[in-house]
This record gives C-alpha cells, sequence and structure tokens, in this order.
C-alpha cells in the first residue's frame, strides 16, 4: 500500500509540488510512500503558521507544556512496534536499530516532561539592600528544525520536545527520503495535546527549504535554526544565521577515531568497532571511522576485526543483522564513489567483495533471498590508512572503516584529531592514565572510554566541534541553552534609586595587618 504524504500545516495536509517515490531500500520493487515536496512559499507558511501560535503557547505553564511531552512520550510508546516497522521499511534500518531509536524518542520525552517542572532560573543577591536578581529562561521563539534520515525520529525529538516544552513553536523539516516516518512521527505530535499551530511539518527538498528559510530568518519569522547534516551545509545555515545575528544549533558529520591501546582488551575493542564502524550500515554521524591501533595489537586487531566483520550478518533488515541496506540510493551513489578513495597501499579485508551485493560480487552468509533486491553493500575494512589519505579525512557515510598505526600516544592523538572533525571519539586501554590524558587532549565533544563511539544517551550532551559542529550541544539540560534565553531582572523595592557600582556600602578592613613572626 502507498501513501501520498504531504506537509501538514496547522495540522492539515498541503499537497502540490512535485512527487517523489520512496522504495523500501531493502526491496526497490516495494514502494513505501510518495512525498509531495512543498515550494519555498509554503515553507515559508509552515513558518509564519508557527509564529503565529508562538505567544499562546509561551504563556502555557511550563508543567502544563510538560504534561504534553508526557503524553507525546506515551503515544510513542504505545506505537512504538508500527513506528519501528516503518523506519525499517522507509530506511532499512535492522528492526532491533529501529526499536533502540524509538526508546530514544521516548526516553528523550521521559527527561523533559519533568523540566516541565523545572526550568530553573536563580535568585542572585544584589550588591544593594531591598533589591533582589532574578534569571528567567525565556523561549528564543519559532524554531526551524532541519534534520536528516539516518535517525529518522530519535534525532529530531532531541530538537523538537525540548523547543516546545521550552514555549518555542516549531517548524519540522524531515529528510525527504524519509516521508512516511516523519508523517508517523507528526501525527504522534499532532495528537499529543500540543495547540494547533505548534508544531508545523514541511517536507520539502534542500534547495528549497533553504530558500524559504532564508525568507523565513530575513523577514523575522524564524529565531532559530537546529540542523543535523553535511558540514558545507552547515557552513551555509551559520553564515545565514549569522548574517541575521542568530546562532544556529548544528550537528554535522564526524570521522571518528577509535584508539586502541596495546594495554587494551583486544576483543572488547573489536566488538566496539564493529557495532560502531557498520551498524545501521556506518551511516550514523557518529559511526566509526578510522581504528587507530597501536603497533604492537595492530596485527592481532586486524585479524580479529577481520573475522568478526567476514562473520557477521548483513541483510533483510526484519531479521537479526548487524545492518541492511543503505538508506536511499543517494547515500549508495556517494558511498560508491567513497570506495573510490581506496588506494594501491591499502590492504582491504571483511568480505568476499567490495561494493554492491550481487549475484557475480556474492556477500558469503548474506541473510535474505536476493541481495540485488535492495541497496546492499559489502562491509569493507581498509587498512594502511595514513594522515596522508584522502580516506583519512573524508567522511564515508557507508559500512568502511579505516585502520592506521601508531606506536607514541602523541601519534595517536595527531591522528584522532588530524582531520578537523570532532564529533564522537573512543579509546580502548586499561590504564586510566591513557583514558584521563586521552579525555584532555581530543578535540571530540564526546568521548568513550572502553566503549565504542556510537551509543550516546539521550541525556548527556550531544554534539561536535570544528567540522562536526559549532559547539553547540543537544540533549540534557544542556540543550537548554539552544531554546531559551536567559532573560535578567533587577528589583529594587528600596523606594530609592540605588546606583549599582556607585552607592555600594563599603567594607573597611585593615589591610596593613600581618601575623607576628
Ligand atoms: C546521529 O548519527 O546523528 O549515538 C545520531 C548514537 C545514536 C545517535 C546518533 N544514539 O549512535
Amino acid at each position: 500500500m502507498t501513501t501520498t504524504i504531504a506537509s501538514l500545516l496547522n495540522g492539515r495536509a498541503v499537497p502540490g509540488g512535485t512527487v517523489r517515490t520512496i522504495a523500501n531500500p531493502a526491496r526497490l520493487d516495494e514502494i513505501v510512500a510518495e512525498a509531495s515536496l512543498a515550494d519555498a512559499e509554503t515553507c515559508l507558511g509552515a513558518c509564519r503558521a508557527a509564529k503565529d501560535a508562538q505567544p499562546a503557547w509561551s504563556s502555557v505553564p511550563a508543567p502544563v507544556r510538560g504534561r504534553a511531552i508526557q503524553q507525546l512520550g506515551r503515544l510513542v510508546e504505545d506505537n512504538a512496534e508500527a513506528l519501528a516497522r516503518i523506519i525499517t521499511r522507509e530506511i532499512g534500518k535492522p528492526i532491533r536499530e529501529s526499536r533502540g531509536e524509538v526508546q530514544e524518542v521516548v526516553d528523550t520525552c521521559t527527561f523533559f516532561l519533568g523540566e516541565g517542572r523545572r526550568l530553573y532560573g536563580m535568585t542572585v543577591p544584589s550588591e544593594m539592600p531591598d533589591k533582589q536578581l532574578f534569571t528567567f529562561r525565556a523561549p528564543v521563539g519559532t524554531a526551524a528544525i532541519v534534520t536528516a534520515g539516518n535517525f529518522p525520529v530519535a534525532v529530531p525529538s532531541w530538537y523538537l520536545v525540548p523547543a516546545l516544552l521550552c514555549g518555542n513553536t516549531v517548524v519540522w523539516k524531515p529528510a525527504e527520503y524519509a516521508p512516511a516516518t516523519a508523517e508517523a512521527f507528526a501525527q504522534l505530535i499532532l495528537h499529543a495535546g500540543f495547540p494547533v499551530g505548534a508544531f508545523q511539518l514541511a517536507l520539502a527538498d534542500g534547495v528549497t527549504t533553504f530558500a524559504g528559510l532564508e525568507r523565513a530568518i530575513e523577514t523575522g519569522v524564524v529565531d532559530k535554526v537546529g540542523f543535523t547534516g553535511s558540514t558545507d551545509v552547515g557552513r551555509r545555515i551559520g553564515e545565514l544565521c549569522g548574517r541575521n545575528l542568530q546562532t544556529p544549533c548544528l550537528e554535522l558529520g564526524g570521522k571518528n577515531p577509535l584508539v586502541v591501546m596495546p594495554d587494551a582488551d583486544v576483543d572488547l575493542a573489536v566488538e566496539g568497532a564493529l557495532f560502531s564502524g557498520f551498524g545501521t550500515a556506518g551511516q550514523r554521524c557518529t559511526s566509526l571511522g578510522t581504528a587507530i591501533v597501536h603497533s604492537d595489537v595492530h596485527d592481532d586487531f586486524v585479524a580479529r576485526f577481520t573475522k568478526a566483520v567476514v562473520e557477521a550478518p548483513v541483510g533483510d533488515p526484519t531479521r537479526d543483522v548487524l545492518y541492511g541496506p543503505m538508506i536511499d540510493a543517494r547515500f549508495a551513489e556517494r558511498f560508491e564513489r567513497w570506495l573510490g578513495l581506496i588506494r594501491d597501499h591499502h590492504t582491504v579485508h571483511g568480505s568476499t567483495s567490495v561494493g554492491r551485493i550481487t549475484r557475480e560480487r556474492p556477500r558469503e552468509g548474506f541473510v535474505g533471498d536476493d541481495p540485488e533486491a535492495g541497496l546492499y553493500y559489502h562491509p569493507t575494512i581498509v587498512d594502511g590508512v595514513t594522515a596522508e589519505d584522502d580516506l583519512y579525512r573524508t567522511e564515508t557515510f557507508g559500512p568502511i572503516v579505516g585502520v592506521a598505526s601508531f606506536d607514541t600516544f602523541d601519534e595517536a592523538i595527531a591522528l584522532a584529531n588530524g582531520h578537523g572533525y570532532g564529533l564522537s571519539s573512543s579509546i580502548y586501554t586499561t590504564d586510566p592514565l591513557h583514558a584521563f590524558r586521552f579525555r584532555e587532549r581530543i578535540s571530540a565533544g564526546m568521548v568513550s572510554v572502553n566503549n565504542s563511539t556510537s551509543g550516546a544517551e539521550a541525556h548527556l550532551p550531544f554534539g561536535g566541534n570544528g567540522r562536526s559542529g559549532n559547539g553547540s550541544r543537544q540533549s540534557g539540560v544542556w540543550v537548554l541553552d539552544q531554546f531559551t534565553r536567559w532573560q535578567a531582572m533587577n528589583w529594587d523595592y528600596s523606594g530609592r534609586l540605588q546606583k549599582a557600582q556607585m552607592d555600594v556600602m563599603d567594607v573597611s578592613a585593615d589591610l596593613t595587618y600581618r601575623l607576628p613572626d
């Protein structure tokens, strides 16, 4: 059954515009949805509708807003299996991971429903008597949230849930290649008790979205942008926001290193590398980019990692597999280009071939009937990566992991930071000194010790530095600074004008006093 999906303005579908057909990437002859993509005017209209609804929503007491977040969490939990199945059908994520992703939305709601009863400000002592100082968190206004499709509900929830809780209204522009998931999540949001207008769904392609966003920001309709996607697009959004004196929340790419020290538990490191390198077919922002392995354990690591990857189940995402197909044809095409970064000095391991899994280039142990029916790719380990390689500095969204080796800790750090990304990172070691030195010197926003580069929990700050973002953080209490602005208030009830710094009572001290020798 094919559903046609359109933007939802004030909860009502607004069809029209070009139609995009979405195939199940595990079975390309199965059409999942048809998406009617909006034009820039409709995107702007969605932003205006959200802007109109903002004053009323922000005047709802925060604990009541938290109640709406609670209802959303319940609805997502009660529809978890259906939502997970849509994700798997639309983007090919293994069903177990899709269930985990839905759980991440529930966790986010659970965290923020309570925040409605906190959203703390402070009382601050004044320099003067009969005067009090306070701080309040004020909503930013209307937020435009533009997200990728690799985490089609969890990552959007990291923006939408806290933004709404803080009294903002939102326009969500999901990935145009995951509209069925977006529409399902949007329906849950629309049924959670938020007032009409507080949430808008705009389905559009990237170019149109940017055009709509530009007009919305320049006319004062959008006050905040949240964006998860590529570094290049993040840069353009950063420029647009910067010109208009806004700071966007940017979550961009990664080339996440996993350092294996000579004292590491190598099996544990292999397990971590397998999950973070190839889970979601390597299409997470947190996916492992390069394993940086001490030369003493390099050969052992590569041998065990190769064995694990060769034996890993790849195939039908409705079954128990390490990974399924690529998310979409666009991802598959880009991945083929990145495979071209493998050079003669590299050694390739991990499967019976490289590239798309076909009848001519089969994957031994493929889970499923016909690999050619979907966008399946061989897992590829590329050993012998050096800092000079394009592969070392390019984010390669797909099932490919580089391996580099080092002799000194300084070399490991240089390799772990040298590509300029700074999202996630990991070190495997049994020495606390290495763990803490790594934490100090790694430029990444997130550091794992004896754990893979993936698997962030929903209440720790998530975000990166350098090519991975502008230092903004999502999740937990940290994201509140993205969706609120601090407002300072002072109240003088002395009945006279007390001037700060000038009318402050003095403390007289004898600073010549010294203790007897
Ligand atoms: C992303 O890839 O954009 O840490 C987010 C993880 C997930 C979130 C990844 N919980 O892998």
